[in-house]
């Protein structure tokens, strides 16, 4: 048993029956009130949900079990997985112990090769990505084991299995996915002397002489991994999981609702906006250009990618660590300049936009032009980067979900008529 599994099987029992003690004091203690506009606006702010790995305060951002992000920038994202799960920074053997165990599990069955390179040479990378996922189901221990009669107790053991398994082979699968897309040349076999990030840029075949690369690499998958239960693509994956669905279906079906422009495709988006202004005013605009083209964009109808956000109210702090990191690397980067620039300028003119809640920039607004300085130019690849951190996090919660026991996730809806009948009294 290794040792990250020995380590849950002490603390999330325990857990799993506080809760239940909980419930059995409190369970009719009201934790939300919910009005019409919350029903017809998204949900936004209705407490209804539980998700144990991380929290989002508005006027903090993401804090991952207690720790605040700035803290924790430094770390490798297994440690991060390690954390998402146990609540606690892994010792070195523990992170050692872990990083053996994904070496291990991260062989990548040859139909998987096939079934991408069968695909249409213009799928989207997301696309390529989560029909990799969804094809390797028949993979899944716990479907397996669900199937031969496994007792509710150990739901949460097969799907740590099927999380780590998924965890160990997503950066090969997208190293192939970029190198497919793209035509950037054959396959690369994974190097196992190196750790999960490191191993991913080097499978994604990108020059890296000083390390810059990585350490970016490193730290995009540190930000990305988690932001509370109720995204749209941690809360869709937890639907799909509490049919007792398995992780393969759970993550691509939440993967599906990252490759959203409202979601994870933003980044790709945001970078494509930056360019756009690049070429329209000949460089680096000036204030006033770029006043006028995002009052043109928002004319037009459409968003001010990597702007807003549905529950931050501050400039979000992922965005901060990649501004920290493009200004110690890249000061002077013409891409990177925009980037800070559009920052100057952004905020204040969404604020004149009174529907607006949240003028500031969220995690998609910066990280775009850091991966393109290094040479990762193709943007519509963006939120598989995304995706691969943030399995991360879904992975985490559907493995405490099935020790906790959650049952199938079923809210009540009405039509329009009650909701009109109930307003008139
Ligand atoms: N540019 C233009 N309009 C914006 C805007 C932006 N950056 N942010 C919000 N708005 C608009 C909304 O579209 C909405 O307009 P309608 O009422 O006409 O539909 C209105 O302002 C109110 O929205 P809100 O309450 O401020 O924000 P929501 O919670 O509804 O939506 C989000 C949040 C992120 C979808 C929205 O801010 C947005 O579309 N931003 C641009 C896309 C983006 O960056 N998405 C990535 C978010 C992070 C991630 O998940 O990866």
């Amino acid at each position: 048993m290794s040792l990250l599994h020995s380590k849950l099987a002490q603390i999330l029992p325990i857990q799993a029956d506080e809760i239940r003690n909980m419930l059995k004091e409190h369970g009719d203690f009201v934790v939300s009130e919910v009005t019409l506009k919350q029903v017809y606006g998204g949900m936004r702010g209705v407490k209804g949900l539980v998700c144990d790995t991380s929290e989002v305060p508005p006027d903090k951002g993401l804090i991952i079990r207690g720790i605040e992000l700035k803290e924790i920038t430094e770390k490798l994202p297994e440690e991060i997985l390690w954390l998402l799960l146990t609540g606690e920074l892994p010792n070195q053997a523990e992170l050692a112990d872990l990083q053996k165990e994904l070496t291990a599990r991260n062989a990548v069955p040859q139909y998987v090769w096939d079934v991408i390179d069968s695909m249409p040479a213009d799928s989207h990378p997301m696309a390529m990505f989560n029909t990799a996922i969804l094809v390797m189901q028949k993979e899944s221990v716990f479907a397996k084991r669900y199937d031969e009669g496994m007792p509710k107790s150990e739901y949460w053991e097969a799907t740590l299995d099927d999380f780590l398994n998924l965890t160990a082979k997503l950066p090969a699968i997208a190293g192939y996915v970029y190198r497919k897309r793209f035509g950037k040349g054959p396959r690369i076999e994974p190097d196992n002397s190196k750790d999960w990030s490191g191993n991913y840029v080097h499978m994604l075949g990108l020059e890296d002489d000083n390390g810059e690369f990585t350490k970016l690499m490193q730290l995009y998958l540190t930000l990305h991994c988690d932001h509370e239960g109720g995204n749209a693509s941690a809360y869709t994956s937890s639907v799909v999981a509490s049919t007792l669905s398995d992780l393969y279906y759970s993550l691509s079906a939440g993967l599906n609702a990252l490759a959203g422009p409202l979601h994870g495709l933003a980044n790709q988006e945001c970078l494509k906006w930056v360019l756009e202004t690049m070429e329209q005013f000949g460089g680096v605009p000036s204030d006033e250009d770029l006043e006028k083209f995002a009052w043109e964009t928002l004319d037009s109808g459409r968003v001010i990618p990597g702007y807003g956000h549905a529950v931050l109210r501050i400039t979000d702090p992922r965005y901060d660590a990649f501004l920290a990191f493009g200004k110690k690397h890249m000061p002077n980067d013409p891409v990177f300049a925009t980037v800070s620039k559009v920052f100057d300028v952004v905020p204040n003119v969404l604020r004149q936009v009174k529907k607006i809640s949240d003028p500031w920039p969220n995690v998609d607004a910066g990280s775009g032009a850091l991966l393109y300085h290094y040479g990762l130019k193709e943007f519509s690849y963006y939120t598989v980067l995304f995706s691969v951190s943030r399995a991360l996090g879904i992975g985490a919660q559907a493995v405490i979900a099935r020790a906790y026991g959650l049952p199938i996730t079923r809210p009540k809806s009405l039509p329009t008529a009650k909701y009109a009948k109930m307003v008139k009294g």
